[in-house]
Protein backbone atom coordinates (compact mmCIF):
# COMPACT_ATOMS: atom_id res chain seq x y z
CA UNK A 1 0.00 0.00 0.00
CA UNK A 2 1.25 3.31 -1.05
CA UNK A 3 2.38 5.94 1.71
CA UNK A 4 -0.37 7.98 0.19
CA UNK A 5 -3.14 5.30 -0.18
CA UNK A 6 -2.55 4.21 3.39
CA UNK A 7 -2.76 7.79 5.29
CA UNK A 8 -6.40 8.46 3.09
CA UNK A 9 -7.81 5.20 4.42
CA UNK A 10 -6.58 6.96 8.12
CA UNK A 11 -8.41 10.33 7.16
CA UNK A 12 -10.76 8.46 5.93
CA UNK A 13 -12.15 6.28 8.92
CA UNK A 14 -11.35 9.59 11.26
CA UNK A 15 -8.91 9.05 12.91
CA UNK A 16 -6.67 11.29 13.92
CA UNK A 17 -4.04 9.18 16.09
CA UNK A 18 -1.25 7.39 15.35
CA UNK A 19 -1.55 3.48 15.22
CA UNK A 20 1.35 0.98 16.33
CA UNK A 21 1.75 -0.20 12.71
CA UNK A 22 3.32 0.55 10.03
CA UNK A 23 6.78 1.20 10.96
CA UNK A 24 7.00 5.34 10.16
CA UNK A 25 10.56 5.17 9.24
CA UNK A 26 9.65 3.36 6.51
CA UNK A 27 6.72 6.01 5.26
CA UNK A 28 8.06 9.32 5.27
CA UNK A 29 11.37 11.36 5.25
CA UNK A 30 13.02 12.93 8.28
CA UNK A 31 12.40 16.44 8.89
CA UNK A 32 15.72 18.52 7.82
CA UNK A 33 15.66 22.57 9.20
CA UNK A 34 17.15 25.37 6.97
CA UNK A 35 20.62 25.78 8.16
CA UNK A 36 21.76 29.19 9.86
CA UNK A 37 23.71 31.83 8.21
CA UNK A 38 27.03 32.08 10.04
CA UNK A 39 26.98 35.38 12.16
CA UNK A 40 30.92 36.66 10.67
CA UNK A 41 30.38 39.92 13.09
CA UNK A 42 31.89 38.45 16.64
CA UNK A 43 30.17 41.79 18.52
CA UNK A 44 26.90 41.21 20.85
CA UNK A 45 24.88 43.36 19.05
CA UNK A 46 25.98 42.77 15.46
CA UNK A 47 25.06 39.99 12.90
CA UNK A 48 26.96 40.12 9.38
CA UNK A 49 26.14 37.24 7.21
CA UNK A 50 26.67 36.91 3.34
CA UNK A 51 24.42 35.51 1.09
CA UNK A 52 25.20 34.77 -2.71
CA UNK A 53 22.00 34.27 -5.30
CA UNK A 54 23.34 32.05 -7.62
CA UNK A 55 21.61 29.35 -10.43
CA UNK A 56 21.60 25.92 -9.00
CA UNK A 57 19.64 24.48 -12.19
CA UNK A 58 18.46 25.28 -15.78
CA UNK A 59 15.93 22.86 -16.30
CA UNK A 60 13.94 23.03 -13.86
CA UNK A 61 15.16 26.75 -13.80
CA UNK A 62 15.95 26.50 -10.23
CA UNK A 63 17.75 30.07 -7.75
CA UNK A 64 19.73 29.41 -4.54
CA UNK A 65 21.07 31.41 -1.65
CA UNK A 66 24.23 29.93 -0.46
CA UNK A 67 23.24 26.48 -2.74
CA UNK A 68 20.39 26.12 0.25
CA UNK A 69 16.56 26.24 -0.73
CA UNK A 70 15.20 27.34 1.49
CA UNK A 71 17.93 29.73 2.01
CA UNK A 72 20.22 30.26 5.26
CA UNK A 73 18.33 31.34 8.79
CA UNK A 74 19.40 34.53 9.38
CA UNK A 75 18.78 34.84 12.91
CA UNK A 76 19.38 37.70 15.35
CA UNK A 77 17.56 39.63 18.81
CA UNK A 78 15.74 42.70 19.05
CA UNK A 79 17.92 45.96 19.08
CA UNK A 80 20.75 44.16 16.88
CA UNK A 81 22.12 46.10 13.85
CA UNK A 82 21.79 43.17 10.49
CA UNK A 83 24.61 43.73 7.84
CA UNK A 84 23.41 41.18 5.05
CA UNK A 85 26.30 41.10 2.07
CA UNK A 86 24.56 40.04 -1.24
CA UNK A 87 26.47 38.90 -4.08
CA UNK A 88 24.29 38.61 -7.53
CA UNK A 89 25.62 35.31 -8.81
CA UNK A 90 22.62 35.34 -10.87
CA UNK A 91 22.58 36.36 -14.93
CA UNK A 92 20.16 38.77 -14.55
CA UNK A 93 19.64 42.05 -11.81
CA UNK A 94 18.04 40.84 -8.33
CA UNK A 95 17.22 42.37 -5.28
CA UNK A 96 16.72 41.29 -1.41
CA UNK A 97 13.59 42.94 0.13
CA UNK A 98 12.79 42.00 3.94
CA UNK A 99 9.23 41.24 4.23
CA UNK A 100 7.29 42.31 7.30
CA UNK A 101 10.79 44.28 9.06
CA UNK A 102 10.15 48.00 9.38
CA UNK A 103 13.70 48.98 7.23
CA UNK A 104 14.98 52.61 6.51
CA UNK A 105 13.49 52.66 2.60
CA UNK A 106 17.11 52.60 0.72
CA UNK A 107 16.92 49.34 2.28
CA UNK A 108 14.22 47.49 1.03
CA UNK A 109 15.40 46.13 -1.92
CA UNK A 110 12.87 47.32 -4.69
CA UNK A 111 13.42 49.27 -7.78
CA UNK A 112 11.13 51.56 -7.56
CA UNK A 113 12.85 54.61 -8.27
CA UNK A 114 16.27 52.67 -7.78
CA UNK A 115 18.62 50.06 -9.11
CA UNK A 116 18.62 46.49 -8.51
CA UNK A 117 22.10 44.82 -7.75
CA UNK A 118 23.05 44.22 -11.66
CA UNK A 119 24.63 40.45 -12.43
CA UNK A 120 27.95 40.35 -10.99
CA UNK A 121 27.13 42.99 -8.47
CA UNK A 122 27.44 43.40 -4.53
CA UNK A 123 25.26 45.18 -2.19
CA UNK A 124 25.40 45.41 1.46
CA UNK A 125 22.17 45.88 3.02
CA UNK A 126 22.28 47.46 6.62
CA UNK A 127 19.22 48.34 9.56
CA UNK A 128 18.17 47.80 13.09
CA UNK A 129 16.01 45.34 14.07
CA UNK A 130 13.09 46.88 15.95
CA UNK A 131 10.23 44.19 16.39
CA UNK A 132 10.54 40.83 17.15
CA UNK A 133 8.63 38.03 15.01
CA UNK A 134 9.08 35.52 12.24
CA UNK A 135 9.89 37.49 8.87
CA UNK A 136 11.35 36.50 5.36
CA UNK A 137 13.67 37.45 2.93
CA UNK A 138 13.37 36.98 -1.08
CA UNK A 139 13.75 39.27 -4.23
CA UNK A 140 11.42 42.16 -5.17
CA UNK A 141 12.83 42.23 -8.90
CA UNK A 142 11.53 40.01 -11.48
CA UNK A 143 9.70 38.54 -8.16
CA UNK A 144 7.30 35.62 -9.58
CA UNK A 145 10.00 34.19 -11.00
CA UNK A 146 13.03 34.34 -8.59
CA UNK A 147 11.21 33.50 -5.69
CA UNK A 148 9.24 30.56 -7.96
CA UNK A 149 13.18 29.56 -8.40
CA UNK A 150 13.59 29.25 -4.52
CA UNK A 151 14.89 33.00 -3.28
CA UNK A 152 13.90 33.05 -0.17
CA UNK A 153 14.90 32.26 3.48
CA UNK A 154 13.31 33.18 7.06
CA UNK A 155 15.11 35.96 9.25
CA UNK A 156 13.93 35.09 12.98
CA UNK A 157 14.69 38.32 15.19
CA UNK A 158 14.33 36.87 18.90
CA UNK A 159 12.86 38.56 22.16
CA UNK A 160 15.39 38.04 24.67
CA UNK A 161 12.49 38.67 27.35
CA UNK A 162 10.64 35.47 26.31
CA UNK A 163 11.17 32.30 27.92
CA UNK A 164 13.45 29.46 25.33
CA UNK A 165 11.57 26.53 24.25
CA UNK A 166 12.56 23.32 25.13
CA UNK A 167 12.99 22.88 20.60
CA UNK A 168 12.35 24.78 17.61
CA UNK A 169 10.98 23.65 14.37
CA UNK A 170 11.24 25.53 11.35
CA UNK A 171 8.55 24.87 8.72
CA UNK A 172 8.95 26.37 5.16
CA UNK A 173 6.31 25.57 2.82
CA UNK A 174 6.59 26.17 -0.83
CA UNK A 175 4.50 24.45 -3.68
CA UNK A 176 6.29 23.46 -6.49
CA UNK A 177 5.42 23.36 -10.28
CA UNK A 178 2.34 25.63 -9.26
CA UNK A 179 1.15 26.15 -12.72
CA UNK A 180 1.01 22.21 -14.13
CA UNK A 181 -2.11 21.37 -15.59
CA UNK A 182 -3.87 19.63 -12.50
CA UNK A 183 -3.84 15.94 -14.49
CA UNK A 184 0.38 16.06 -13.92
CA UNK A 185 0.25 16.00 -10.30
CA UNK A 186 -1.72 13.68 -9.21
CA UNK A 187 -0.62 11.14 -6.73
CA UNK A 188 -0.70 7.38 -7.47
CA UNK A 189 -4.08 6.01 -6.98
CA UNK A 190 -6.07 9.06 -7.26
CA UNK A 191 -9.60 8.67 -9.43
CA UNK A 192 -8.37 12.18 -10.63
CA UNK A 193 -11.21 14.21 -9.72
CA UNK A 194 -11.45 17.57 -11.25
CA UNK A 195 -10.83 20.30 -8.25
CA UNK A 196 -12.98 23.46 -8.54
CA UNK A 197 -11.59 26.62 -9.06
CA UNK A 198 -7.67 27.86 -8.97
CA UNK A 199 -5.56 26.91 -6.53
CA UNK A 200 -7.44 23.65 -5.60
CA UNK A 201 -5.11 21.90 -8.14
CA UNK A 202 -2.55 19.28 -6.69
CA UNK A 203 -0.09 21.15 -6.39
CA UNK A 204 3.04 19.11 -4.79
CA UNK A 205 3.44 21.30 -1.65
CA UNK A 206 7.30 21.24 -0.48
CA UNK A 207 8.41 20.89 3.46
CA UNK A 208 11.91 23.12 3.88
CA UNK A 209 12.53 21.87 0.29
CA UNK A 210 11.50 18.54 0.23
CA UNK A 211 8.15 16.48 -1.00
CA UNK A 212 5.88 16.14 1.86
CA UNK A 213 5.13 14.05 4.17
CA UNK A 214 8.14 15.02 6.56
CA UNK A 215 8.56 13.35 9.36
CA UNK A 216 9.63 14.89 13.17
CA UNK A 217 10.37 13.40 16.16
CA UNK A 218 9.82 14.93 19.75
CA UNK A 219 10.00 13.43 23.10
CA UNK A 220 7.10 13.53 25.72
CA UNK A 221 6.77 16.35 27.91
CA UNK A 222 8.93 18.82 25.40
CA UNK A 223 7.64 22.53 24.66
CA UNK A 224 8.25 23.18 20.77
CA UNK A 225 7.87 26.39 19.18
CA UNK A 226 7.05 26.38 15.65
CA UNK A 227 7.68 28.93 13.11
CA UNK A 228 5.94 28.56 9.50
CA UNK A 229 5.96 30.52 6.50
CA UNK A 230 3.95 30.18 3.39
CA UNK A 231 6.87 31.17 0.41
CA UNK A 232 4.51 29.89 -2.42
CA UNK A 233 4.06 32.04 -5.26
CA UNK A 234 -0.08 31.78 -5.33
CA UNK A 235 -0.69 28.45 -2.95
CA UNK A 236 -2.77 29.00 0.05
CA UNK A 237 -2.28 26.50 2.86
CA UNK A 238 -5.21 25.81 5.08
CA UNK A 239 -3.77 23.69 7.66
CA UNK A 240 -4.94 21.55 10.51
CA UNK A 241 -3.60 19.38 13.62
CA UNK A 242 -5.07 17.73 16.92
CA UNK A 243 -4.25 20.39 19.93
CA UNK A 244 -3.60 23.58 17.41
CA UNK A 245 -2.16 26.38 19.46
CA UNK A 246 -1.40 29.87 17.52
CA UNK A 247 0.74 32.08 19.67
CA UNK A 248 1.92 34.13 17.13
CA UNK A 249 1.03 35.93 13.84
CA UNK A 250 3.05 38.22 11.19
CA UNK A 251 4.68 40.40 13.66
CA UNK A 252 5.27 38.78 16.85
CA UNK A 253 2.89 37.38 19.84
CA UNK A 254 -0.64 37.42 19.44
CA UNK A 255 -2.51 39.30 22.47
CA UNK A 256 -3.07 35.56 23.98
CA UNK A 257 -2.61 32.41 22.26
CA UNK A 258 -5.71 31.08 19.78
CA UNK A 259 -6.59 27.56 19.37
CA UNK A 260 -8.37 27.58 15.87
CA UNK A 261 -9.62 24.46 14.39
CA UNK A 262 -7.85 25.42 11.25
CA UNK A 263 -5.15 28.38 10.22
CA UNK A 264 -4.85 29.50 6.59
CA UNK A 265 -1.47 31.11 5.57
CA UNK A 266 -1.59 33.21 2.34
CA UNK A 267 1.12 33.20 0.38
CA UNK A 268 3.18 35.94 2.38
CA UNK A 269 2.14 34.45 5.73
CA UNK A 270 4.43 33.66 8.78
CA UNK A 271 2.98 32.04 12.23
CA UNK A 272 4.29 30.41 15.21
CA UNK A 273 2.79 27.97 16.92
CA UNK A 274 2.99 25.63 20.11
CA UNK A 275 3.11 21.72 20.40
CA UNK A 276 2.93 20.83 24.10
CA UNK A 277 4.33 17.13 23.40
CA UNK A 278 2.23 14.28 25.54
CA UNK A 279 1.70 10.79 24.77
CA UNK A 280 0.85 10.47 20.81
CA UNK A 281 2.20 11.78 17.95
CA UNK A 282 0.04 14.05 15.45
CA UNK A 283 -0.27 14.57 11.80
CA UNK A 284 -0.32 17.95 9.75
CA UNK A 285 -2.93 17.77 7.11
CA UNK A 286 -3.03 20.71 4.52
CA UNK A 287 -7.01 20.70 3.76
CA UNK A 288 -7.65 21.89 -0.04
CA UNK A 289 -8.29 25.40 -0.40
CA UNK A 290 -9.16 27.86 -3.50
CA UNK A 291 -8.35 30.97 -4.46
CA UNK A 292 -11.84 30.66 -6.01
CA UNK A 293 -13.97 30.05 -2.94
CA UNK A 294 -11.96 28.90 0.10
CA UNK A 295 -11.88 25.30 0.91
CA UNK A 296 -13.05 22.77 -1.57
CA UNK A 297 -13.61 19.12 -1.88
CA UNK A 298 -10.66 16.78 -2.44
CA UNK A 299 -8.84 14.61 0.00
CA UNK A 300 -6.30 16.63 2.94
CA UNK A 301 -2.91 15.65 2.40
CA UNK A 302 -0.70 14.90 5.56
CA UNK A 303 2.32 17.24 5.28
CA UNK A 304 4.48 16.81 8.56
CA UNK A 305 4.16 13.93 10.76
CA UNK A 306 5.14 14.09 14.62
CA UNK A 307 6.26 11.31 16.11
CA UNK A 308 6.83 11.17 19.69
CA UNK A 309 9.34 9.31 21.53
CA UNK A 310 9.76 8.86 25.40
CA UNK A 311 5.95 9.56 25.96
CA UNK A 312 5.05 11.36 28.68
CA UNK A 313 2.43 14.07 30.41
CA UNK A 314 2.21 16.92 27.77
CA UNK A 315 3.48 19.95 29.26
CA UNK A 316 1.87 23.36 30.34
CA UNK A 317 2.47 25.66 27.74
CA UNK A 318 5.74 28.32 28.06
CA UNK A 319 4.58 31.84 29.99
CA UNK A 320 5.21 34.01 26.89
CA UNK A 321 4.82 37.54 27.08
CA UNK A 322 1.73 38.00 25.45
CA UNK A 323 0.61 41.75 25.03
CA UNK A 324 -3.00 41.51 25.26
CA UNK A 325 -5.31 44.44 24.26
CA UNK A 326 -8.69 44.54 22.67
CA UNK A 327 -8.80 45.46 18.77
CA UNK A 328 -9.14 49.40 18.11
CA UNK A 329 -12.25 50.91 17.51
CA UNK A 330 -12.73 51.25 13.57
CA UNK A 331 -14.25 55.08 12.90
CA UNK A 332 -16.33 56.68 10.73
CA UNK A 333 -13.75 57.07 7.94
CA UNK A 334 -11.39 56.49 5.45
CA UNK A 335 -8.40 57.87 4.99
CA UNK A 336 -7.44 55.72 2.05
CA UNK A 337 -9.13 53.04 -0.24
CA UNK A 338 -7.34 50.54 -2.33
CA UNK A 339 -10.19 48.84 -5.01
CA UNK A 340 -8.59 45.32 -6.02
CA UNK A 341 -10.00 44.31 -9.67
CA UNK A 342 -9.21 42.21 -11.98
CA UNK A 343 -9.32 38.36 -13.22
CA UNK A 344 -7.72 35.55 -14.92
CA UNK A 345 -9.31 36.07 -17.93
CA UNK A 346 -8.16 39.15 -19.26
CA UNK A 347 -4.53 38.66 -17.13
CA UNK A 348 -4.44 42.28 -16.09
CA UNK A 349 -4.85 42.59 -12.34
CA UNK A 350 -5.46 46.32 -10.69
CA UNK A 351 -4.92 48.78 -7.76
CA UNK A 352 -8.03 51.47 -7.63
CA UNK A 353 -8.30 50.80 -11.83
CA UNK A 354 -4.66 51.14 -11.78
CA UNK A 355 -1.77 49.02 -13.62
CA UNK A 356 1.50 49.44 -12.20
CA UNK A 357 3.63 51.19 -12.29
CA UNK A 358 1.43 54.23 -13.74
CA UNK A 359 -0.12 54.58 -10.41
CA UNK A 360 -1.13 57.30 -8.40
CA UNK A 361 0.88 58.20 -5.27
CA UNK A 362 -1.34 58.69 -2.04
CA UNK A 363 1.07 60.18 0.89
CA UNK A 364 0.91 60.60 4.30
CA UNK A 365 3.35 61.29 7.25
CA UNK A 366 5.79 59.38 9.66
CA UNK A 367 3.23 58.77 13.02
CA UNK A 368 0.14 59.24 11.24
CA UNK A 369 -2.17 56.16 11.71
CA UNK A 370 -4.09 56.37 8.59
CA UNK A 371 -7.35 54.34 7.78
CA UNK A 372 -7.17 52.06 4.87
CA UNK A 373 -10.15 50.58 3.17
CA UNK A 374 -9.58 47.59 1.09
CA UNK A 375 -12.32 46.40 -1.31
CA UNK A 376 -12.13 42.94 -3.26
CA UNK A 377 -14.33 43.66 -5.66
CA UNK A 378 -12.74 40.63 -7.99
CA UNK A 379 -13.50 36.59 -7.76
CA UNK A 380 -10.62 36.36 -6.53
CA UNK A 381 -8.84 36.21 -3.01
CA UNK A 382 -5.98 38.36 -2.69
CA UNK A 383 -3.11 38.90 0.13
CA UNK A 384 -2.36 42.28 0.77
CA UNK A 385 1.16 43.54 1.78
CA UNK A 386 2.73 46.75 2.14
CA UNK A 387 6.21 47.60 2.91
CA UNK A 388 8.05 49.06 5.64
CA UNK A 389 5.09 49.51 8.12
CA UNK A 390 2.97 47.38 10.29
CA UNK A 391 -1.03 47.65 10.59
CA UNK A 392 -3.85 46.90 12.63
CA UNK A 393 -6.59 45.13 11.21
CA UNK A 394 -9.88 47.30 12.39
CA UNK A 395 -12.61 44.82 10.77
CA UNK A 396 -13.62 42.62 8.23
CA UNK A 397 -16.86 43.23 6.27
CA UNK A 398 -17.69 45.35 8.80
CA UNK A 399 -17.05 42.97 11.72
CA UNK A 400 -14.33 43.82 14.66
CA UNK A 401 -11.34 40.61 14.21
CA UNK A 402 -12.10 38.57 17.20
CA UNK A 403 -8.39 39.42 18.87
CA UNK A 404 -5.99 42.48 17.95
CA UNK A 405 -4.86 41.37 15.47
CA UNK A 406 -1.25 43.66 13.58
CA UNK A 407 0.08 42.32 10.52
CA UNK A 408 1.76 42.86 7.51
CA UNK A 409 0.10 40.36 4.67
CA UNK A 410 -3.75 40.06 4.93
CA UNK A 411 -5.90 37.66 3.01
CA UNK A 412 -8.49 39.96 1.24
CA UNK A 413 -11.34 37.26 0.36
CA UNK A 414 -13.98 37.78 -2.84
CA UNK A 415 -15.72 40.74 -2.26
CA UNK A 416 -14.51 41.09 1.36
CA UNK A 417 -13.64 44.67 2.41
CA UNK A 418 -10.89 44.61 5.04
CA UNK A 419 -9.96 47.93 7.06
CA UNK A 420 -6.85 48.55 8.75
CA UNK A 421 -4.93 51.23 10.39
CA UNK A 422 -1.40 51.61 9.11
CA UNK A 423 1.32 52.47 11.33
CA UNK A 424 4.03 54.52 9.28
CA UNK A 425 7.14 55.26 10.70
CA UNK A 426 9.50 55.43 8.22
CA UNK A 427 9.27 57.61 4.94
CA UNK A 428 10.10 56.78 1.73
CA UNK A 429 7.82 55.37 -1.08
CA UNK A 430 6.60 52.33 -0.10
CA UNK A 431 5.04 49.37 -2.35
CA UNK A 432 1.70 47.88 -1.61
CA UNK A 433 0.44 44.97 -3.67
CA UNK A 434 -1.11 41.76 -3.66
CA UNK A 435 1.55 38.48 -2.40
CA UNK A 436 0.41 36.33 -5.12
CA UNK A 437 3.53 36.90 -7.09
CA UNK A 438 1.79 36.73 -10.34
CA UNK A 439 -0.58 38.95 -9.83
CA UNK A 440 1.90 41.46 -8.54
CA UNK A 441 3.75 41.23 -11.66
CA UNK A 442 0.53 41.80 -13.62
CA UNK A 443 -0.09 45.19 -12.21
CA UNK A 444 -1.60 44.40 -8.67
CA UNK A 445 0.75 46.92 -7.06
CA UNK A 446 1.13 50.73 -5.93
CA UNK A 447 2.80 53.39 -3.90
CA UNK A 448 2.44 54.87 -0.90
CA UNK A 449 4.39 57.81 0.35
CA UNK A 450 5.51 58.33 3.94
CA UNK A 451 6.31 62.03 4.42
CA UNK A 452 9.33 62.84 6.98
CU1 LIG B 1 -3.99 39.16 -6.15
Amino acid sequence: MSRWTWTLGLLAAGCTTRPAAPPVEARVAPLALPAPAPDLDPAPDAVRVRLTAERTSEAPLRYAYNGQRPGPVIRAKVGDRLTVELTNGLAAPTTIHWHGVQVPWAMDGVSWMGAPVPAGGQFSYEFNLLHPGTFWYHPHFDTEKQVDAGLYGLLIVDDPAEPAADDEVLLVFDADDEHRPATDDLPDGDPGRPAHGHGGRAARWTVNGEAGPVQWTGRGGQRVRVRMLNASNTGYLALTWPGLRQIAGDQGLLPAPQTPDVVVLAPGDRAEFEWLLGREGFTLDRLPWSLNGGRTYAEAEPLVDVVVEAPADAPAPLALPYPGGAPSADPPYSDLIYTFSGSDRTGVWLINGERFPDVTIDSVAVGQRPVLEIRNVSASHHPFHIHGMRFEILSIDGAPPPYRRVEDTIDVGIRQRVRVQLWPDEPGDWMAHCHLLPHADDGMMTVLRVRP
